[in-house]
């Protein structure tokens, strides 16, 4: 242990903690901009210097470790005109245009500079035109970086990708696409951990809300929308609504209050992904051998484009099951379209995600209907529907709760689960299990895939065989997992793989709290609605009877093959 004072705290801290460890473990705020715990701690932008007393010097307490009887003093008058000075200097390379930045009013640049007073640059650097790829689900503003280098770290180190890199020597140097490619000839999942982790308005996704409104004044198309599981983990969150209080019931009195025609819930499609996913993953037992690779998951769109760039080989294990967002979609303008004597073109399908990702799946040529429409037209995340909501000057809090629409507002536990990682997994082996048995185990029988670890496993019985199942999160344990698979030092049969650290809850469109890792937080909210649920398994979704019995026929039949699933290809 160290002993020390910080602002006349005298304090015991571990050996080798950092000075901003040090005080706020108790309870003494320095600011910080560039730093991210456990993620970033360069000290490029200078603003968390501190005093040492002894020696007379400022210093970053991001990544300068306390000493025996060091005495640090957090707010003097040079430490408050160093950093002043500081974020003066980064605001003259910042594109400040904050009343029309995405990021306005949530931004760190920001608070930080109406925090310690810094002045308006008397000189602002000159940026050439955004040459970014504008249809590019993820945008990039050169003009608003501030290289504080968390977008490299968190696609390095967590999710093991390089997309992004700096460019040019010296005092040229930016932060661009690696080898200063277009971003779509990049190795990008689209995951929109760059995102979540920027602390300014550098990193976006696109902006569809324009072409959302244009189809809500449309008096030719019938809007309908889904709602994903995660969604209801974290819309409330810009407006101080608790997730009680932020229901997806609550969600949908909005949406119809906007001009959504028809609301539906994803968690419908969540368990017809299940009845076919579970029913491929038998069927694929049938002929495995202990030796083969397993089957994975293909519902996250960010972790299928990781496996096109980077393990195509991989792709034929990939389930062939669309994901629930896409089956949703399929559904919407075949079956229900029938029902409610609509043709596709006259639906407007949109999907409200907790995803990037989502808004490329949507696009693949593969996820349009013979007729040349898409199965979702439109994917909005988090931050776009709560954009939307606050442009209409509503607040949620006056709005009452309302029953989603029937049939595919029906969703089980099973389904609300899946926006958390392991929750796919739990729900297939819910399903396995009565497909094998014909009966239902009890729901929470493999709750052990739950949990924040990257990578968790579980061994059940099905039909007599020990079935291993792993889980895993976040891109580079992925990988990790992957390379042990083919070097044969793990063994399994089935993987569920989500891109993002703690899966959707923890999603790149969702919305952003800098500095905080989110995931551990939302997921508790969807874990609650499944134990609360009466319907906790997929199979038992009255709607999902309704839809094989009138439309599919069965799980994997000619009709389902050709509606729900795919193939995924490099
Ligand atoms: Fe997800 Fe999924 S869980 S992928 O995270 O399988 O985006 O929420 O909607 O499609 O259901 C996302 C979430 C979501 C799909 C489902
Ligand atoms: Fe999208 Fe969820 Fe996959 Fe993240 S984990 S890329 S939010 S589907």
């Amino acid at each position: 242990m160290v002993k020390l004072t910080i602002d006349e705290t005298v304090m015991e801290v571990p050996t080798g903690t950092t000075i901003l460890e040090a005080a706020r473990s108790h309870g003494i705020n320095i600011p910080t901009l560039c730093y991210y715990k456990n993620l970033n701690d360069i000290g490029a932008c200078r603003v968390c210097l501190v005093e040492l007393k002894d020696k007379d010097k400022l210093v970053t307490a991001c990544n300068t470790n306390v000493a025996e009887d060091m005495v640090v003093y957090t707010n003097t008058p040079a430490v408050r005109e160093a950093r002043q000075t500081n974020v003066e200097l980064i605001l003259s390379q910042h594109r400040v245009a904050c009343t029309s930045c995405v990021r306005g009013g949530n931004c760190s640049l920001q608070t930080l500079s109406n925090q310690l007073g810094a002045k308006e640059p008397a000189y602002q650097e000159e940026w050439a035109d955004n040459q970014w790829d504008m249809t590019f689900p993820l945008i990039r503003d050169n003009s608003k970086c501030i290289k504080c280098m968390r977008c490299i770290q968190v696609c390095d180190h967590i999710q093991s990708l390089h997309v992004w890199d700096v460019l040019y020597p010296g005092t040229q140097s930016t932060i661009g696409v690696h080898e200063n490619k277009a971003i779509c000839d990049s190795n990008c999942s689209l995951c929109g951990q760059c995102i979540t982790h920027c602390p300014v308005g550098a990193l976006s996704e696109r902006d569809d809300v324009g072409r959302m409104k244009k189809a809500l004044a449309d008096p030719n198309v019938t809007t309908v929308v889904q709602i994903a599981p995660a969604i209801r983990t974290a819309w409330g969150e810009a407006f101080g609504l608790t997730p009680q209080e932020a229901t997806v019931q609550r969600l949908a009195t909005i949406l119809r209050h906007i001009g959504f025609d028809i609301v539906f819930d994803t968690t419908f499609s969540a368990d017809l992904t299940i009845m076919e996913e579970s029913s491929e993953f038998l069927k694929f037992m049938q002929h495995k051998q202990p030796d083969d690779l397993p089957m994975f998951t293909s519902c996250c769109p960010g972790w299928v484009r990781f496996a096109k760039s980077e393990y195509p080989e991989l792709l034929d294990q990939l389930s062939t099951s669309k994901s629930p967002q896409q089956m949703f979609g399929a559904v919407t303008k075949t079956w229900y379209a029938d029902k409610i004597g609509l043709t596709p073109k006259q639906i407007f399908s949109v999907s409200i995600m907790p995803c990037v990702a989502k808004k490329a799946e949507a696009e693949l040529p593969s996820m349009t209907r013979d007729d040349g429409t898409p199965d979702v037209d439109l994917v909005l995340t988090t931050r776009e529907i709560t954009r939307m909501i606050k442009s209409e000057y509503l607040d949620p809090k006056n709005f009452a709760e309302s029953r989603l629409d029937d049939p595919l507002g029906i969703g089980s536990g099973a389904g609300v689960i899946f926006g958390s990682t392991g929750g796919v997994m739990e729900a297939a082996l819910r399903s396995a299990y009565y497909f094998v048995n014909g009966e239902n185990a009890d729901a929470d029988t493999f709750k052990a895939v739950r949990g924040e670890n990257g990578c968790r496993e579980v061994t059940t019985q099905l039909g007599g065989k020990d079935v291993k199942a792993i889980v895993v999160n976040g891109l580079a344990n992925t990988r990790q997992l992957i390379e042990n698979l083919k070097a044969g030092k793990v063994h399994c049969d089935f993987v569920e793989v989500m891109a993002c650290p703690g899966g959707c809850v923890g999603g790149g469109g969702q919305p952003i709290h800098d500095g905080e890792e989110m995931a551990a937080r939302r997921a508790p909210t969807l874990y609650r609605l499944d134990h609360n649920d009466q319907l906790r398994f997929s199979h038992d979704n009255p709607s999902i009877k309704m839809v094989y019995q009138e439309y599919l026929g069965d799980p994997l039949s000619d009709t389902a093959e050709h509606l729900l699933h795919t193939h995924h290809v490099a």
